[in-house]
């Protein structure tokens, strides 16, 4: 096998065993899909923009930034896999391309450095605080978001050379990541305090839907040891195509799906202020 060093473990299952023509191109497919989304949901929340009230609009604006960022920055990650690899007729596998970049998540992670504090911002322009101060809380969402994905990219480099240190890493990350769930748990009953009763319902979803799609993220980080479930990484095409297909999923849910729900909830909270864009046709 080459010296891959820290590699990631996408590039030893292509030296090792090499894609089969379902795996390489699945995850060809799927992260391509993800880029697609961005830029289809780009639109929606653009062409929204004016379903809310004034004051909440800079949540569609926040979402606009996270739509192009995550965009641009998962149409690179889909040219690393595709640049990484190269098909080989010997043994019918994608293979590490002799000449090329190796495969990389941390596109990725560069993407999250942008979108985490943004879509931790939003929150805050669509509910009413009652008792925590904004940029307290504020400051405490940047913070905490940057420190969890700067530590999490560094230990993604250990993942297959060194597990202990890729483990140290992850769990200050975690340590984090668990501050933000605390905090975002705060600002979600807060919020629900006086807002309408469909916003509260809709605000109920956000929290679910934050907390199961954020955890996909360590999840995919832990993807080739949730295969191996011992301390050796797991150099399998399946675990590569889990972490692809999770990777999406959750980018899906976490910047797309929770965009359009805080959407909903700025709607019924402009009705209950008096703008209904129902009602409201100049304002179109
Ligand atoms: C890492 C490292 C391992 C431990 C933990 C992590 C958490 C990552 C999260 C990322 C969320 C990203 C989002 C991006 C949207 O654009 C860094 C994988 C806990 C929660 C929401």
């Amino acid at each position: 096998m080459n010296n891959l060093g820290n590699a990631t473990f996408e590039n030893y299952v292509g030296s090792l065993t090499g894609y089969s023509e379902m795996a390489y191109q699945m995850s060809a497919h799927v992260l391509t899909l993800g880029y697609a989304i961005m830029l289809a949901a780009l639109f929606y929340f653009i062409l929204t923009i004016k379903t809310v009230a004034p004051k909440y609009r800079t949540s569609s604006v926040l979402s606009v930034v996270v739509m192009v960022s995550a965009f641009l920055l998962l149409l690179v990650q889909q040219q690393n896999w595709t640049g990484s690899l190269s098909f080989d007729p010997g043994s019918a596998t994608y293979k590490l391309a002799d000449s090329s970049d190796l495969f990389n998540n941390g596109y990725r992670y560069l993407n999250w450095l942008i979108d985490v504090p943004m879509l931790l911002f939003q929150i805050l322009f669509v509910v009413t605080l009652t008792k925590s101060n904004f940029s307290s809380v504020r400051n405490q969402f940047w913070f905490s978001g940057a420190a969890m994905i700067l530590t999490g990219y560094v230990g993604q480099y250990y993942e297959v050379t060194s597990p202990v240190t890729f483990f140290i890493w992850g769990t200050i990350s975690t340590l984090f990541f668990v501050h933000i769930l605390i905090l975002m748990k705060r600002v979600i009953d807060e919020g629900k305090e006086g807002a309408p009763a469909q916003a509260q319902k809709y605000l109920g979803y956000i929290w679910v839907l934050f907390l199961v799609s954020w955890m996909l993220y360590p999840g995919a980080y832990l993807m080739p040891y949730l295969f191996s479930l011992s301390l050796e990484p797991a150099l399998t095409e399946t675990a590569v195509v889990g972490r692809h297909i999770t990777y999406t999923i959750a980018d899906v849910s976490s910047k797309v799906i929770y965009g359009i729900l805080l959407t909903l909830t700025a709607q019924e909270m402009s009705k209950a202020e008096g703008y209904d864009y129902e009602k409201i046709e100049t304002a179109l």
